[in-house]
This record gives structure tokens, sequence and C-alpha cells, in this order.
């Protein structure tokens, strides 16, 4: 097993354990989980965490022994005998000459016995849900690209799991009447109600070919959806230029305005910034923002009378946007070999 710290760091090698971390007895972290470590010690565990920055934690059990470099992780499971430590309650001085370190989130601190550097750590970070990231279904971070992190839900049971939420509403928690810089950044929290932010959705569909599925609930419960095997946004200069075609599904094509036309190549608007092909703004008709044309045949992000699809058992009226309505948009990166339907 090689060590963590160079034989040349002694500050590495003999740290100063004065400052100790909490330490969470009986329960782990189950999502982000980097990296997997078998047959280090706990101190070892922890000088791992402490030299990459993705690393927010550790999950250790002493009887195998077995390390976790756990991300950004909200949930927390029962587990006898794990330990769970956030790394940020440590001294620093426990990555000796790799504190301080300036490698970024995707990257990992060595010292060479002259200088740091920074390396690839732990091969292949997620750049979205589909990245074998998790087996439930929870929030994730995901790091679409270097500059790129954020706090996603990812649905691991929907068909073969792998979907990035894009957009979720079901309990009426959060309004989606806001503004361009909402939009822009996102709004909401991934464990409830929320839209991932238009900057975060251009930069997951920059790295991949994605399709997108909008799934709507009504209040039964019962679901259809609208599945795009095409569908892009570009940037925030292009005003989130929408590309979406090749529709398939059980809930109707909604991606249309109310004279049947696609909404293919339409910019985002909201109520503060109106790029839509109407006199007047469909953003503030629709209390929504979206990327409307002549207004919208389907948009779940509208708040009164939400108009979803052509499915006449999906809910339409303003009753059930008040009551247990549900929508999801979702992402997915279909394999190669296609088979997610
Ligand atoms: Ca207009």
């Amino acid at each position: 097993m090689a060590d963590v710290c160079h034989k040349h760091d002694m500050n590495c090698q003999h740290p100063n354990l004065n400052q100790h971390g909490h330490l969470q007895v009986g329960h782990c972290r189950t999502t982000n989980i980097f990296h997997k470590k078998l047959g280090i010690s706990f101190l070892d565990c922890l000088k791992e965490c402490m030299v990459t920055s993705i690393c927010k934690g550790i999950n250790y059990r002493s009887h195998w022994p077995l390390c976790d470099i756990v991300g950004l992780s909200e949930d927390f499971t029962p587990e006898t005998d794990c330990v769970y430590t956030d790394i940020s309650e440590w001294s620093k001085s426990i990555a000796g000459k790799c504190r301080d370190h300036t490698c970024h989130g995707v990257e990992k601190c060595v010292f060479d016995g002259k200088r740091q550097k920074c390396v690839t750590a732990y091969g292949p970070i997620p750049k979205d849900c589909s990245d074998h990231i998790g087996k439930k279904s929870g929030v994730y971070t995901i790091y679409p690209n270097q500059h790129t992190r954020m706090s996603v839900f990812c649905d691991m049971d929907y068909e073969d799991g792998g979907w990035t939420i894009v957009q979720r509403r079901f309990d009426g928690s959060e309004s989606f009447d806001r503004d361009w810089d909402a939009y822009k950044s996102g709004f909401g929290k991934p464990s409830g109600e929320y839209w991932i932010g238009n900057d975060n959705l251009h930069a997951i569909l920059s790295e991949r070919k994605f399709k997108v599925r909008f799934i709507l609930v009504d209040v039964d419960g019962n679901s259809v959806y609208a599945e795009y095997s095409n569908f892009y946004i570009g940037n925030e200069e292009s005003n989130y230029a929408l590309n979406i075609s090749d529709y398939s599904g059980t809930a109707g094509d909604g991606a249309i305005d109310f004279t049947g036309t696609s909404l293919n190549g339409m910019m985002f608007s909201t109520k503060d910034r109106d790029n839509d092909l109407k006199e007047g703004s469909c953003a503030i008709q629709k209390c929504s923002g979206w990327w409307h044309r002549e207004c919208t045949y389907g948009n779940i992000n509208a708040t009164a009378a939400r108009e979803v699809t052509t499915a006449e058992s999906v809910v339409t009226t303003d009753a059930a946007v008040t009551t247990a309505a549900a929508s999801r948009v979702i992402v997915v990166d279909p394999p190669p070999t296609g088979g997610y339907i």
C-alpha cells in the first residue's frame, strides 16, 4: 500500500491532530461517493480526502478497513460500524505539503518531494446522472465541465435510471413565476421542487447528445410522457435558443404553440425579458419562463391554468395545480445501443 504522504513530507507523515473533527458513528453517506480505497487507515483516508477538492468528507469502516471519498452529500443512512466525518472540521495540516493546494474539483494534489502537483483524481467524474453516479435516487453533485458544478436530483428508479432532473414540481411549494436571473441560475432545491438553471442546463447538454422526457402526473398518480430524442439549448447569448424535435410518447406533442407550430428555434422568455413572437409578453400572460412562441401549448412552468399536453387525462385545471399535480423534465444520455424505451 503506497503512502498517501511523500516520505520527505514530515508534516503529512506526522500531522497535528489537535483539531479533531466530529465523528458521526453508525451513519454514512450513500450518494456522491467518488472513490473507495481498501486497506488504508482512518488517518490516511482523511489525508486522501484533504488533498482532493471534490472530497467533503469520508465514510470509514474500520472492520474492512474501507475508506469512501465522499463529495457534497445530504443523505445519511444508518449503517452499523460505519463512521462519517466532515473534512472541513479537520486541520488542513493533515495534507502536509499539499495543504492550501489549488487543485480544482476533479483533481488531487500530490507532493513529489519538490513541489505540489495536481493530477487526475479517481478516474471519471460524473458529468451528469447517467455516469454511474450511484444506485439510489437522490441529490448528487455533477460536474458537466471543469468550471461547472451543481447539485441535482438523479432519478435512478425511472426505467433504467441515470436521469438528470431539469425541472420538478409536485407540491406547489416553489413559484415558477420568476425573472430572467432566477431562470438563468436556477431556483428551488434539488431535494424538492426546482428549476435546474438555464446556464446549468446548457452546460450539461453541451457535453453529450441527450434526449428529454416531460413527465406529467395527474392527481391520481397517472402519468404520461412526451419524449424528444433531439434536445439542446444554446447559451445566454442566444437567449437559450431551443432545439427540440423527434417526438414520441403518450402525452402528445406539447412543444408547440397554440397554432400547432413547433417551439423549435424559440428563445427563452421571462416576465422581464420578452423574446417571443407575439405582441405583448407570453411570459407575463403565462406566469412563467419558457420558450414561448406565439405563446405556448404545453408549458409545465405555467402557474394559472397549467397547460401541459394534449392528453385529456393530464391535469389541465387550476384546481389540480394547487393540489397534487406533478411534473418532471428529465434528460438522459442514452447508451450507444439504445434501449431505454
Ligand atoms: Ca412579445
